[in-house]
């Protein structure tokens, strides 16, 4: 069983985006990413300063833009408009979720598609399903990033991913089938669950159900990647994946923490300087 490790791989991504912003400043060109930032969800802050952060340690320059909870949707719109416009932002990013009383479908269609660095505008995902150039999302570009590094082919594979969401099961979805994997998307609806995955050469979960995938729902060998994140009353971090019965199943195996979020971190780094190079070719 190995552990695919994701603090080490989206380390060794930051270092290649590093040396590539680099270039880029040489060039005269400093990529820059702004975040928007809405009310005080604990979870969201501590993302936003992880990005924040990451974007720091490889030279790009972020700017949040925060906004209490009782914001318009009308601000929040002229805002984007405004950043959309700076030509010294290439990447623009809306925190999920946002309050009750936006609509954030509205939202993320105003972020222009150049600058679509989440990859949740419906131009970036229609182009994402038809297999053209785009901004994938980068929970799932995270995953499939393992792939690469660990070798593991796609081609023919029968792959089970839990979880329909838009941010993660569809675009996952769409990048697995464009490598030619045979793809069952799951999701809360689906009658008997353990016999998709326990057909699966490949499980992919982010439902936010801690134990949801146990050691006797999946094959030997199985490759297994957890993309949910569940803070326990004593407040450990785990995913969705029984990791100590299934771990020994598996032949490869994500952990939680450690796993797929760094990765996602990382890919957003990768997304905005896919960003700023974009804006130099047209520039
Ligand atoms: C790790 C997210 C649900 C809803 C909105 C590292 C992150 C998480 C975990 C992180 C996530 C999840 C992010 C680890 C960004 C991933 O070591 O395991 C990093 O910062 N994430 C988000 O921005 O919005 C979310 C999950």
């Amino acid at each position: 069983m190995t552990i695919l490790d994701g603090k080490k791989l989206s380390q060794k991504i930051r270092v290649e985006v590093k040396k590539e912003v680099e270039e880029l400043k040489k060039e005269g060109i400093i990529p820059g990413l702004a975040v928007i930032l809405v009310g005080d969800d604990p979870a969201s802050r501590v993302y936003v300063k992880m990005k924040k952060d990451a974007c720091h340690d490889v030279g790009i320059y972020s700017v949040v833009h925060e906004f209490p909870e009782t914001i318009t949707e009308k601000e929040l719109l002229s805002t984007i408009d405004m950043i959309n416009e700076n030509p010294n932002i290439h990447g623009l990013l809306i925190q999920l979720p946002l309050p009750k009383h936006i609509d954030t479908t509205k939202i993320l269609e105003r972020v222009s598609p150049d600058k679509d660095v989440d990859g949740f505008h419906p131009y970036n995902m229609g182009r994402l399903v038809e297999g053209l150039d785009t901004f994938a999302p980068c929970t799932p570009l995270g995953v499939m990033e393992f792939f690469k590094e660990y070798n593991i082919d796609l081609y023919g594979k029968d792959v089970c991913v839990v979880g329909a969401s838009n941010i993660v099961g569809k675009p996952m979805w769409a990048l697995l089938v464009n490598e030619m994997a045979t793809v069952d998307i799951c999701h809360i609806a689906t009658k008997d669950l353990a016999s998709h995955t326990k057909r699966a050469d490949i499980v992919i979960v982010g439902v936010g159900k801690p134990n949801l995938i146990t050691a006797d729902m999946v094959k030997d060998g199985v490759i297994v990647i957890d993309i949910g994140i569940n803070r326990l009353p004593d407040g450990k971090l785990v995913g969705d994946i029984d990791f100590e019965n299934v771990s020994k199943k598996a032949s490869y195996i994500t952990p939680v923490p450690g796993g797929v979020g760094p990765m996602t971190i990382a890919m957003l780094l990768k997304n905005t300087l896919k960003a700023a190079k974009k804006y130099k070719e047209v520039k």
